[in-house]
């Protein structure tokens, strides 16, 4: 770097050399420099694995980088050549380790064998793989099925994913939570309601296709940045990109490209948004509302002038329920109104809808800023109603693009991993293991939380994750979380939900992706969905971390057996041997999606789900596409006890963290350095408040209901967003959040939108 001078457009910039300097020192602070470096070659690639970190699509022709910032530090992350081992125990009782930082335990290392916690020392100590399943075995049919959670972060591959929902459907639950219900669980009933499919409808080729892109709460810098490429391309093709966030994030306003050696040497980059609107948190209703009436109001005009209407008036007719009762909404609507609740100007909504009338193919991308809301399901069919009012779906170069978050977290939905009955393919699978599946709804990851308050549940499996850090109301679950007969952990790394355990509690340590991954003599290949409905195999490349270490399709397999017992009709030992037999199994049941799996998974760009919606066929309840009528504009109508000193704070996520692992106290991109513990806010709030820069405060969330919640010792951080929101980081400020504030339909916990004050 000593040639050419650091412009600010490349620290400022996503990518760029601040990301190249990120990811070296990531290899670094986890001592794998040289052999991390081979592995990162083999990212996303055709006979490489696929990324653990973000669910970004994997194109056919890869870059020879085809990995980002986030990618690579999750990678290291992985391979650090640092390892819990029984040692650690001996060193420390599980107390002394309650009072590490989050990111002190996951930087502890890999888990190198398998654990259980030991009452008499307050350790975990190392125990047997085989007396661990018989153990768990034993407890299991010793509870009442419905009194046990298997919750799925969204990782484990189709495979593993595959035998998990059996397994548990067999066992006698439906108690299938997974990360999505905290994620884009808004998407999957809000598409589903209006396009009869809950899930994205575009694939890489449409970005080549289309000739506007719109982003509502979705940061692809941080969280998918792999998409930046798409986006490169898309903008030197002139394709304007319109963005709604409350906060200017870096990797939307400009891009440097570190694949593009001009880039680097050549001060500039590429301006990612070319209109970018600060709409106010929770505003987005609001602020889509205004983007139609503009469009209404041009279409009137256009009619009454005779020129070419602006309404897609054919695609209503023929493909589309519910427009007139929406439209007559939009009319009544008032723009004051409108202004004040998205904090976004008439002119500047009647741009974007200009913008939007010019264009003839429209991707809308979205994320967690408009899923975590109260509204955030009718946030999801307001943005759905934009699109329908150009036909923008079902054609090239258009349809909607919810961004997804874990890297398998579609892909479990797409297997079976659900709570709900009725989306699960019940009778199929009855039929093909002969076996009675529960037909009761099961609970998604919220109920499992009151479950767990009311006594209810009595043992948690997590596959993957870390929930005591990642749902809501913390003060509330750690105590009735530590009050469980049992916990089980199949995981890399160690985490809270590990520390604060059930009466017997597990941690059992599996291979990561990453890893070459060996059974009965034959190495083994997983798959995995991508954010565009793709499936594509995986294959490690690394070295395990232990020799102690077991696949997770092995664990998940041993637990079915132990419980089960000899009479299940599943050979499991069979199917952890060769996970080819799973994916024949996954054919068999899904035969649309899936048939010819194993030929099929290594397709160069990996091989897509057939989504009817894509062709215009809707699989909803009046065989149309549906607009949707609000019922209000406004986020939290029911929440009492708002007055003007209440904030609206929006809980964000770094450029150093994946969820709930923290890979460092920085976040470069917003200038956070050293401490994860700061509150972003508006100058004139500050004025009004009587608050200073730096000023240490304490956070107290606006509620009737007797709980106390409160977060001290965050410092103000004057920022660049709209006066009324604040923005602190996710899990800092989870004890904020009421496990009651969810989206209504959805129960996806409303984490951007938590009414707080400030308390001396
Ligand atoms: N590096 C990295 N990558 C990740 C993750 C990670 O933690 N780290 N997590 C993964 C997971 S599980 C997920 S779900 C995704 C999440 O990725 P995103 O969907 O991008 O989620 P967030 O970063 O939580 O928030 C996105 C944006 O919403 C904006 N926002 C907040 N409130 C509002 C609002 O009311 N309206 C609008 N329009 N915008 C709002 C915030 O300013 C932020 O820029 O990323 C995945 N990828
Ligand atoms: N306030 C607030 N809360 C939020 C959010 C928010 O934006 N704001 N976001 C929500 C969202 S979108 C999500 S998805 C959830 C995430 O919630 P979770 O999925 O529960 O949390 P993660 O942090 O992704 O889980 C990290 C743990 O997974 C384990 N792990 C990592 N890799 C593997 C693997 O390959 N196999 C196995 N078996 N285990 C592995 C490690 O133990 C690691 O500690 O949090 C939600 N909570
Ligand atoms: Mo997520």
């Amino acid at each position: 770097m000593t040639a050419h001078k650091e412009s600010d457009a490349y620290k400022n910039a996503s990518g760029g050399w601040g990301s190249i300097k990120a990811v070296a020192s990531a290899l670094f602070q986890e001592h794998v420099a040289v052999d991390g470096s081979r592995v990162l070659m083999h990212q996303n690639k055709p006979d490489g694995f696929m990324c653990v970190s973000c669910s970004w699509a994997k194109p056919k022709d890869p870059h020879t980088f085809e990995f980002c910032e986030s990618g690579a530090k999750a990678t290291t992350w992985d391979l650090t050549s640092k390892r819990v081992d029984p040692d650690l125990f001996a060193r420390h009782t599980v107390s002394a380790l309650n009072s590490w930082h989050d990111h002190e335990l996951e930087e502890a290392g890999r888990v190198a064998a398998p654990l259980r916690w030991d009452p008499a020392s307050d350790r975990y100590l190392e125990v047997s793989w085989d007396d661990a399943f018989a153990e768990i075995g034993r407890e299991l049919n010793a509870l009442e099925p419905n009194s046990v959670v298997f919750y799925t972060s969204g990782r484990a591959s189709l495979e593993t994913a595959y035998m998990y929902q059996l397994f548990a459907r067999m066992y006698g639950t439906n108690n299938l939570p997974d990360s999505s219900n905290m994620c884009h669980e808004s998407t999957s009933v809000g598409l589903k309601e209006a396009i009869g499919v809950g899930v994205g409808t575009i694939t890489l080729d449409d970005f080549e296709k289309t000739d506007l892109m719109f982003f509502f709460g979705q940061n692809v810098g941080t969280n998918s940045p792999r998409m930046l490429h798409q986006l490169q391309d898309a903008r030197k093709r002139g394709v304007p990109i319109i963005r709604f966030n409350p906060i200017r994030e870096p990797g939307l306003v400009s891009f440097v490209n570190p694949q593009s050696p001009l880039q680097m040497l050549t001060p500039g980059s590429t301006q990612i948004s070319t209109q970018y609107h600060q709409v106010k948190a929770g505003g987005d209703s609001a602020a889509i509302t205004g983007i139609c009436k503009a469009l209404l109001e041009a279409d009137d005009e256009a009619l009454a002038t005779g020129k070419p209407r602006l309404l897609d008036v054919g695609f209503i007719e023929e493909h589309t329920a519910g427009f007139e009762e929406f439209a007559a909404f939009v009319r009544q609507c008032d723009w004051g109104e409108i202004e004040r609740v998205s904090a976004l100007t008439r002119e500047a909504l009647a741009q974007a809808a200009a913008e939007y009338g010019r264009a003839h193919a429209v991707i809308a991308h979205y994320g967690m800023g408009l899923t975590q809301h109260r509204m955030g399901v009718q946030n999801v069919r307001m943005l759905m109603n934009l699109l329908l009012m150009r036909g923008n779906i079902g054609k090239p170069g258009a349809g909607p693009s919810p961004v997804r978050g874990h890297s398998n977290v579609q892909g479990q939905r797409t297997v079976g991993v659900t709570e709900k009955p009725e989306l699960a393919p019940l009778d199929k699978l009855a039929e093909q293991y002969q076996f009675e599946p529960p037909r009761d709804t099961g609970t998604n990851t919220v109920e499992a939380c009151e479950a767990i308050v009311a006594g209810k549940v009595r043992a948690v499996f997590q596959l993957g994750g870390n929930l005591v850090r990642a749902v809501p109301d913390r003060s509330v679950i750690e105590p009735a979380w530590s009050k469980l007969r049992l916990t089980v952990n199949i995981t890399t790394k160690l985490n809270r939900s590990h520390l604060i355990h059930g009466e017997i509690s597990y941690v059992l340590p599996c291979l990561s992706r990453i890893e070459i991954d060996e059974q009965a003599g034959k190495t083994q290949a997983v798959s995995m969905e991508d954010s565009t409905g793709c499936m594509h195999g995986s294959r490690g490349v690394a070295k395990p971390a232990s020799e102690q270490l077991r696949s997770e399709p092995r664990i998940v397999g041993a637990i079915a057996k132990a419980t089960l017992g000899p009479a299940s009709t599943v050979d499991w030992d069979a199917w952890a041997n060769d996970y080819g037999l799973v994916r024949d199994a996954i054919a068999q049941t899904y035969p649309k999606i899936f048939h010819d799996f194993n030929a099929r998974m290594w397709t160069p760009g990996g091989f897509h789900r057939p989504l009817p919606a894509a062709e215009r066929e809707w699989e909803t309840k009046s065989g149309k596409a549906e607009f949707l009528t609000p019922d209000t504009l406004f986020e939290d109508p029911d929440v009492h006890g708002i007055d003007e000193n209440t904030l609206r704070l929006f809980t964000l996520r770094s450029d150093s963290q994946f969820n709930t692992t923290i890979y460092t106290l920085d976040d470069r991109f917003r200038g956070v350095h050293g401490s994860r513990m700061v509150l972003l806010m508006n100058e004139k709030d500050m004025h009004r408040l009587g608050l200073s820069a730096e000023q240490e405060i304490t956070l107290e969330t606006v509620a009737d209901d007797g709980v106390e919640r409160r977060v001290g010792g965050l410092k103000i951080k004057a920022f660049d967003l709209p006066a009324g929101c604040v923005g602190g980081y996710y899990p800092e400020c989870n004890p904020l959040l009421p496990l009651w504030h969810y989206a209504k339909q959805s129960k996806v916990p409303a984490a951007k939108s938590i009414p707080v004050r400030i308390v001396a």
